[in-house]
């Protein structure tokens, strides 16, 4: 193979978007993050091309297609990432994040050496198949990037397919299209007609209760990224009778005092959205329209206050698993000896209620892992009915090949069964997706016939809680064990930690590095928001003290 890299993809004439070198130092080190490698923008044309390159030896090694994401989601416009995806549309093994990065860390000089012996480890046999799948978000450094990404997988003569711009969930579901004809058709078309179609036949067969309090209209925050262009694609195929959609936030500065993380971290309402006008509800995407948050203007005496009620993932996750466990009994009653194992996965920033709820009203103990959705996917695909959601709207929910079998496959008369089936086809269960997950939710809004105060008040109420940002110089110091929740190095900030939260009541704390930014993140709770904040703060402080003092 002639390893020949261009050389505007090399670390030293690493050429942006603008035209710009921005040599990469041969000491400069990156790691695959939560979600690949996230970087400024200028960084990463050198790092898409090395991953594309891992991506087609990925390809040829399993003789399918493989996913390249260029995107940073709900980082500001000027970063960009870049993140792989497997064959099922799952996150890329972990074995391969270590290749990946071992490949983008190699000095120009040791790059041919280093991916020789990489070509060494795994075996290649039939590669007919083997193709590379790139999509990107709406950044300005995406098309660049994209090119980058071309000449990578160019290496190996394998296939490149450019899909262009597209949200993250229809990359991951086009390359499990792509290796599995049967799912649906690897194209635009395909994804939007597979969860329309399926939304719609839903709808056809659940009746309304007779006094619903359910409104079908939604306002929507599309964060100024993709969200907007792909979802009012999608819409083309819904009636505005079952469903109508406002938009907001679709063409100014990406992620810019909007979006889903915005409004879960700052619990305020987005740019655009009044505290004042009659908008019952409202729902966020972020910049790459994989997270989905609810919510609307907090009730407050003070007209000014733009402060948001949430109806974030936690809140998702028991709205769905409520809806599931009702259409599941019809099984359970007529089979009681085979049932189908459900499991729901959670992070520490769970919601202390949404835990409590789901552990003694629900009687499921949730399954707590790190940050990420490949921990929660893997987590989750343990059940023959996984709910996965992160507090931030990043979840939804993985389906055995059991339940494809009795649930979708078996024909049955059972209106919930069918339910359930159309249900499980809305969901995108390769990846939390905004666009499917709010489907999901209005479908099972309508079903209830539940207003937003329903939801509000039938489930259970969030506890007081509080997430800072903290930047830091060099967040690898920051070691977590016990799922993030127990800080182990630096030494001694846990028992910190530990002596804040025994001075409030019901709460609970945590310091963790972010795998996407260079922050680290401190989340707290307790028994009222005045706690909630002094603990928070108090938190805080411990990590700036940390940080001057080194
Ligand atoms: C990514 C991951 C999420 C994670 C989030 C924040 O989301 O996919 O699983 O919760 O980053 O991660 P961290 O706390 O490590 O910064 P996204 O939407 O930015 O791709």
């Amino acid at each position: 193979m002639d390893l020949t890299v261009p050389v505007e993809y090399s670390r030293a004439g690493n050429t942006t978007h603008s035209g710009n070198v921005h040599a990469i130092q041969d000491d400069e080190k990156f790691s695959y993050g939560t979600a690949g490698f996230r970087f400024k923008s200028e960084k990463l044309p050198f790092i898409v091309f090395r991953c594309a390159y891992v991506a087609s030896l990925r390809a040829r090694q399993l003789n399918s297609a493989i996913g390249v994401m260029i995107t940073a989601s709900h980082n500001p416009s000027c970063d960009n990432g870049v993140k792989l995806v497997d064959p099922s549309g799952d996150m890329l093994n972990e074995q391969w994040e270590i290749y990946a990065t071992e490949v983008v860390n190699a000095t120009d000089a040791e790059l041919p050496a280093a991916v020789r012996a990489l070509e060494k480890q795994i075996s290649v046999g039939k590669t007919q198949l083997s193709r590379v799948v790139c999509g990107m978000d709406t950044r300005c450094s995406g098309p660049c990037l994209m090119n980058a990404a071309r000449a990578g997988a160019a290496l190996f003569n394998v296939q490149f397919d450019d899909i262009g711009v597209v949200s993250t969930p229809m990359l991951h579901y086009a390359v499990k299209a792509f290796n599995e004809p049967k799912f649906a058709e690897p194209t635009h078309d395909g994804y939007y007609s597979a969860i329309a179609d399926s939304f719609k036949k839903l709808y056809e067969i659940t009746e309304e209760p007779k006094d619903s309090r359910y409104q079908p209209k939604v306002i929507v925050d599309c964060a100024n990224g993709v969200g907007a262009p792909r979802f009012r694609n999608l819409l083309e195929r819904i009636p505005s009778s079952l469903l109508e959609v406002e938009f907001r936030n679709e063409s100014e500065e990406l992620n810019q005092g909007c979006g889903a993380d915005f409004v879960k971290i700052s619990q305020k309402l987005p740019a655009n959205f009044s505290p004042t006008a009659a908008e019952p509800k409202c729902a966020s995407f972020d910049g790459d329209a994989d997270r989905l948050m609810y919510f609307r203007a907090k009730a407050s005496e003070n007209s000014e206050s733009n402060d948001a009620e949430l109806f974030d993932g936690d809140k998702i996750a028991v709205l769905i698993v409520t809806y599931i466990r009702e259409q599941l009994k019809d099984y359970e009653n007529s089979t009681p000896m085979e049932r189908l194992r459900l499991g729901i996965v959670q992070t520490a920033y769970a919601n202390g209620s949404s835990t409590r709820y789901i552990r003694e009203k629900l009687g499921i103990e949730p399954i707590i892992v790190p940050t990420g959705v490949k921990h929660l996917h893997e987590a989750a695909s343990e059940f023959d009915i996984g709910i996965y959601f992160e507090a931030n709207g990043h979840g939804t929910v993985v389906f055995s090949e059991i339940f494809d079998r009795i649930i979708r496959r078996t024909p049955t008369e059972s209106l919930p069964l069918r339910r359930l089936a159309l249900f499980s086809r809305v969901i995108n269960e390769t990846v939390g997706d905004a666009f499917a997950d709010l489907l999901a939710v209005e479908a099972v809004l309508r079903h209830y016939g539940w207003s937003m105060d329903d939801w509000a008040e039938k489930l259970y109420r969030d506890v007081p809680n509080v997430q800072i940002k903290v930047p830091v110089i060099d967040r690898s110091i920051f070691k977590t064990t016990n799922a993030e929740q127990t800080l182990v190095k630096p030494v001694g900030i846990q028992k910190m930690i530990d002596t804040d939260v025994a001075k409030y009541n019901n709460s609970r704390a945590f310091i963790r590095p972010s795998g996407t930014e260079n922050i680290v993140r401190v989340y707290a709770e307790a028994d009222t928001v005045e706690n909630t904040l002094q603990l928070g703060k108090s938190l805080e402080q411990v990590v700036l003290n940390l940080c001057n003092s080194n």
